[in-house]
Parts: structure tokens; C-alpha cells; sequence
């Protein structure tokens, strides 16, 4: 592949705004409120979005990518990557798969492929980066994609939250499952399944117990010395903690903080953390 021809597009749930190895472009989600209309692009001011949101108590929603979006974000590129949130969570996928399909119609020649992430968050950064790793060691298309779809077995996501009333007032979660992170105190410490939704793991009291608990779940899930990625929503003295508490017990593996754009934000709300890693 000409790395002149190729593009990376993920939809705006990676967190991801920019990245340099191979040409990018993040397709924006949508976060709507009766008084405004977020997109969750580089230009999102995302701790002023979720100030407002915690000030707000009427509907909010989400809207992902639609073909359109993703068509206009193809470009004319040749070889097209796209990563995806969930299928099972978003229709982000479905609409990527939908502008693939009149892409390669109208263009014979040129080639797309959808990865489902089954995830969000930097889960996805993680495979937008392996992405370009196999590109720039000169794999060919049909080599990226089948290694990629090894790759996302040897992936997980963790989360720990605070709330989870965003996820339950849209759907994504049952209002029980909701009810016990509405409590003072409680943190949710949970994983994306192998289906694509959202696996509560345990009910912790305080941060004091919910970061330990990840990482024991870390290793549960065969973590060993991979690559770590941990996006917090305005709680960067949780990532540093966790940070600090992976480097103790794994030794001096690869740990980077980032911080969520504005769907993560939006659903993780404040003080929520999501930890992609390789295991
Ligand atoms: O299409 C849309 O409107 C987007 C809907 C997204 C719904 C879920 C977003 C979850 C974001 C919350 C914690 C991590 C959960 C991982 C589950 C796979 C982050």
C-alpha cells in the first residue's frame, strides 16, 4: 500500500483528535440537549460541555456518524481503515459499513475496511495504532485486516464510573444496573464484554478500593506488560493513581494518560476513567 493512499478514520468515540503516523480523520458524534447542540470535534470545550451537563436536567442524547459523514470523511483516499464504537451500543458501525458499500460501488478500485471495535475509548486508540504499525511495516490491505481482527482478541477495556445516568436514560445500560453508581460514593468498575456491552464487574465503596479493583481485573483479564492507554473525564489524579499503582505491579510497562473528548465524556460523565490495554 502507498502510505500517499491510505486513511484512518475513527468516529470520534476513540478520543482521539489527531495522530501523526498515518493521515487521520475522526468522524464527530453528536451530543444533543434541548438548549444546544454539541459536536465532538477538535474544537469541543469539553469540560465546558460537561459543566453544562451537570447543571442540566432535561433530555440529553447522543447521535452517531451517519454514511453520509463517513462517506465525505473517505475523501478519495485508496485503502480506508474505519474504527468503530460498538455495534452494539451505536449505529456508528452500520453507518460505516453502509458508506463502504457505496464507496466500493461507486469506486471499484478502492478499498475499505470496518473494524467494530466491540469497545470505545482508547481501546480504539490502541487498534487505530496497530493500524498504522502493520501499514508502515509494509503489510498489504488483506495482511492489516486479518491481522487486526487477531489483534482486537488480545485487547480489553475497563472502566470505572461514577455515574451512569447518561448510559441508563438512553438505553445502554438497565436503570438497576444505574441505580448502585448513583450512590454517594460508589464506583462502578466494569469491562466491555465480548458482545459489546457494558459489564458491571463490582460495586466499589470509594476510590480507594475501585482502583486496586481494576487492577486485579487487569490481571484477571491476562494482563501482562502490554501497552496501557487511560483517558479520564476531568479526574487526572485517578489516572495518575492508577497509573502509578499499574508501574508497581507490572514493573515498568508503556502507560499513557489522555483525556476523553466529549461522547466518552458525555456517558463516563465526570471523575469516570476508561483503560484500554493489550494483554
Ligand atoms: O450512537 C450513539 O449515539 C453513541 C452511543 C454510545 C453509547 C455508549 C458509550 C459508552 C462510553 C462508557 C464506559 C465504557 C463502556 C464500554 C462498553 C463497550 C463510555
Amino acid at each position: 500500500m502507498n502510505i500517499n493512499k491510505v486513511k484512518i478514520i475513527a468516529d470520534s468515540s476513540s478520543d482521539m483528535v489527531a495522530f501523526d503516523k498515518v493521515t487521520f480523520h475522526s468522524a464527530p458524534l453528536k451530543i444533543i440537549t434541548a438548549n444546544k447542540e454539541y459536536t465532538d470535534n477538535i474544537d469541543l470545550d469539553v469540560e465546558g460541555m460537561v459543566n453544562d451537563l451537570l447543571k442540566y436536567s432535561g433530555k440529553s442524547s447522543t447521535a452517531c456518524p451517519s454514511p453520509d459523514d463517513w462517506l465525505s470523511a473517505f475523501g478519495d483516499a485508496e485503502y480506508i481503515f474505519c474504527v468503530t464504537i460498538t455495534s452494539n451500543l451505536s449505529g456508528s458501525y452500520n453507518s460505516a459499513c453502509t458508506a463502504q458499500r457505496l464507496y466500493e460501488e461507486q469506486y471499484p478500485d478502492r478499498h475499505v475496511y470496518v473494524v467494530d471495535s466491540l469497545s470505545t475509548g482508547p481501546e480504539m486508540q490502541l487498534i487505530v495504532e496497530k493500524i498504522a504499525t502493520l501499514i508502515n511495516d509494509g503489510k498489504d490491505f488483506n495482511e492489516v485486516c486479518e491481522d487486526i481482527v487477531t489483534y482486537c482478541k488480545n485487547t480489553s477495556l475497563l472502566f470505572m464510573l461514577e455515574s451512569m445516568k447518561n448510559l441508563a436514560n438512553n438505553g445502554r445500560v438497565s436503570p438497576l444496573v444505574a441505580k448502585a453508581a448513583g450512590l454517594l460514593g460508589i464506583r462502578v468498575v466494569g469491562k466491555a464484554s465480548d458482545q459489546g456491552t457494558l459489564e458491571v464487574i463490582e460495586k466499589c465503596r470509594g476510590a480507594k478500593r475501585a482502583l486496586p479493583s481494576l487492577i486485579e481485573n487487569m490481571q484477571k483479564l491476562g494482563y501482562a506488560d502490554g501497552k496501557v492507554i487511560i483517558n479520564h473525564c476531568l479526574n487526572l489524579e485517578a489516572a495518575e493513581k492508577l497509573k502509578a499503582l499499574i508501574i508497581e505491579k507490572f514493573g515498568n510497562v508503556n502507560v499513557t494518560i489522555g483525556e476523553c473528548r466529549g461522547l466518552c465524556s458525555f456517558y463516563a460523565e465526570k471523575g469516570g476513567l476508561l483503560i484500554g490495554f493489550e494483554h
